[in-house]
């Protein structure tokens, strides 16, 4: 398993859970500087930045890409996959397609969160679930074709009404032409939703794509009230490779945040 920081650059979500909220360079900067392997970008958009940027900044702080989040689309544009307007959901569907390509760019896989909406205002739940299943269709598709998978991550009830529970989520994902799309466990929403978060992570098995690294009230691993021991004894158990990433507050400051984050991650992997 490997260690990731998320680095926001989005004005917007400048409250939000996001470790690093600073330039690019002085983000990636931090994040070698806290010695993890990679950093997760929260960007406006696939026009941001340029790629050549992030490369070369990747190769002066020795960082890999772990993933890039689209929650910009809903956080600047309000727009998500289950809009009750088929403008939206077309206009949602083509800013995650340039976010996929974006990061198919950096090797990196990108992320649908915020932007899979919620059921209500007219939409059932299972229409709702139904154009769920549609985006992660053509997504995954698109971002097989590009050498990368596609992660779709389930919510806590505050903020989606279609998944916020391992099992049922992983059983979706079983629906035909969804093998791309692999499953990204948040520990801060699993701490809310699930009767014993390993037991899900268990369910999860080898669609588990991505892991937010985070604690009960959203700080860094070790500053609430999860233990990280029998998460870590499932994700082993699992064989599961990828990347632990700290999606959280910058609490009480980014760089305590970021050592603590580092310091569990050793502490977990012995
Ligand atoms: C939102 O709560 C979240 O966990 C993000 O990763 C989704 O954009
Ligand atoms: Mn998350």
């Amino acid at each position: 398993m490997k260690s990731a920081v998320t680095l926001c650059l989005v004005r917007e979500a400048a409250a939000g859970p996001f470790v690093f909220h600073d330039p690019l360079e002085v983000g990636f900067q931090k994040a070698a500087a806290a010695g993890f392997d990679a950093v997760e970008l929260f960007l406006p958009g696939p026009d941001a930045v340029e790629i050549a940027e992030i490369q070369s900044l990747q190769e002066k702080h020795g960082l890999a890409i772990a993933a890039v989040g689209t929650g910009a689309g809903m956080v600047k544009h309000g727009l998500s996959v289950t809009d009750p307007d088929p403008a939206k959901r077309q206009a949602a569907l083509e800013f995650i397609r340039s976010m996929v390509d974006f990061g198919a760019r950096l090797g990196a896989p990108a992320i649908l969160g915020s932007m899979q909406g919620r059921a209500g205002a007219g939409v059932s739940r299972e229409q709702a679930r139904d154009w769920l299943y549609a985006a992660l269709l053509d997504l995954g598709r698109q971002a097989a074709g590009s050498g990368v998978s596609f992660i779709y991550e389930p919510l806590n009830r505050n903020e989606t009404n279609l998944f916020n529970h391992a099992a049922p989520a992983t059983d979706f994902l079983h629906a035909d032409g969804l093998e791309g799309v692999v499953l990204l466990a948040d520990l801060f929403h699993m701490a809310i939703e699930e009767r014993d978060i390993a037991d899900g992570l268990r369910e999860m098995g080898d669609r588990l794509g991505h892991v937010h690294w985070a604690d009960s009230n959203r700080q860094a691993m070790g500053f609430g009230h999860t233990d990280p021991a029998p998460i870590t004894a499932a994700l082993r158990e699992i064989g599961y490779a990828g990347y632990l990433s700290a999606e959280v507050f910058p609490q009480p400051d980014a760089e305590t945040a970021a050592g603590q984050t580092i310091a569990s991650i050793k502490a977990a992997l012995g």
